[in-house]
């Protein structure tokens, strides 16, 4: 079998009927962020399963624009929290936060890619887009400063990164809910977060569950509220992404609205570099100030569009890559708290990675452009279709046969073959 038809392989073997799970057992749901780059992954060789990709997620789609980090479209004892522990009536049942929204980059994809055919899928997906993006305005930025605010760790994608480490702490570890972790049946609990970690997520969960979901009351009651730098990074990118769709199928007033999101934006995410570190970096909402963890989150506004940093992070890219290190760690390898087996506190993620290249590429810097994507396809090559990466020694590690790492393994390749 090809590389490309072991990719496609994968997508196929974790098709579930129009969706795709994240991996077999582990991840038996569809995950927001995980299928907006699996759509595009789809889109290299199948635009009808694309486009269902995404149609499948918007199924999930609350009355106020919420598209939620899980859709459990069916029944399944493999994942902990399941939809009791979220407590969400609906159909199908969902979780109750956001995932970082790449939705609108995955829908600009798919239709330009597509083309003229496209564009019926893509007109009805338009408003829902619409929908989310104010979600994201109303709910986390009512008070209009250009930076959307994350309530929970695994809004960011990054459930475990140390850049939460000292803002977690304000949460307590006191649970309603009876913690059943199934993960660490299925993956060694040394490449998963701590038990203390799941003892604050699930806290979270109690307390927004507490409240009926009530996107106001989370916003003043969560004990964790930090402004992510890679939420927001990305957020910008799908509202640039958003404006191109509204170009073709929205109101001039949308677009109004649209590009003056886009211009606060550029100018409160510049904010977040923090000159010391060379770095962009998170802030904490609640002690305020920016959180002194450099994470691959910090790429990221290279993404957004923001280039005044580029040859700097380009810089550091390049130093690891001289000292040998996998890219991209998703923490610094020289900061205390790396940890490079251990999920977001060190290892390289091929979705991360994808981001930051077409970044530095966008920048014009292409050379690290090109090592970011041929040392992707090298860890993948080398260790298969994983879930992550160890950026000292190249094991991969999480669960194997992974849906966004093959759709990423199809992106790359084709952008190696041009
Ligand atoms: C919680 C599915 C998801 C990814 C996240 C990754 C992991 C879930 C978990 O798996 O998170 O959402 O239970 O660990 O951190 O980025 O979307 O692949």
């Amino acid at each position: 079998m090809s590389r490309i038809e072991a990719a496609r392989a994968i997508l196929a073997a974790n098709d579930r009927g129009g969706y795709t799970v994240p991996t077999n057992r582990l991840y038996p749901f569809q995950w927001n962020w995980d299928s907006a780059f699996v759509a595009m992954g789809w889109a290299t060789f199948d635009f009808d399963r694309a486009w269902r990709e995404i149609e499948r997620l918007l199924e999930g789609q609350w009355e106020d624009g919420l598209v939620p980090q899980i859709v459990f479209h069916a029944p399944s004892e493999d994942y902990f929290p399941g939809p009791a522990v979220w407590g969400i009536a609906r159909t199908p049942p969902t979780s109750g936060i956001p995932q970082p929204p790449v939705l609108a980059t995955a829908a600009r994809f798919v239709l330009e890619r597509h083309g003229e055919d496209g564009i019926a899928r893509a007109r009805a997906i338009y408003p829902k887009l619409i929908a989310n993006h104010l979600w994201w305005q109303h709910a986390r930025d009512p008070d209009d400063t250009g930076l959307v605010a994350t309530l929970h760790p695994w809004e960011t994608g990054m459930d475990n990164s140390p850049a939460w480490d000292a803002a977690l702490e304000r949460v307590p570890t006191e649970t309603q809910t009876e913690i059943r972790r199934r993960d660490t049946g299925h993956v060694d609990a040394a490449f998963r977060p701590r038990g203390v970690e799941y003892q604050r997520f699930i806290h979270l969960v109690d307390l927004f569950r507490g409240t009926g979901w009530d996107a106001v009351r989370m916003l003043q009651l969560s004990p964790f509220k930090v402004a992510d730098v890679g939420t927001n990074a990305i957020l910008l990118r799908a509202e640039r992404d958003l404006l191109a769709l509204a170009e073709r199928f929205g109101t001039a007033e949308e677009r109004d609205t649209i590009a003056s999101r886009i211009a606060r934006k550029e100018t409160v995410i510049a904010g977040l570099w923090d000159e010391p570190l060379g770095h962009y970096l998170t802030r904490d909402l609640i002690g305020g100030g920016l959180i002194p963890v450099r994470t691959s989150a910090g790429f990221l506004p290279l993404f957004a569009g923001l280039h005044d940093h580029a040859a700097a992070l380009a810089e550091r890219i390049d130093a690891w890559r001289r000292r040998g290190i996998g890219l991209v760690p998703s923490t610094d390898p020289d900061a205390a708290s790396f940890e490079p087996q251990r999920y977001w506190r060190g290892p390289v993620w091929a979705v991360v990675n994808w981001m930051i290249a077409r970044g530095l590429r966008e920048a014009g810097l292409d050379a690290t452009a090109d090592s970011v994507a041929s040392e992707t396809r090298r860890l993948i090559g080398d260790a298969g279709f994983s879930e992550y990466f160890n950026p000292i020694d190249s094991a991969g590690i999480g669960g194997g046969t992974f849906s966004w790492t093959a759709a990423i393994d199809l992106l790359l390749g084709e952008e190696a073959q041009r």
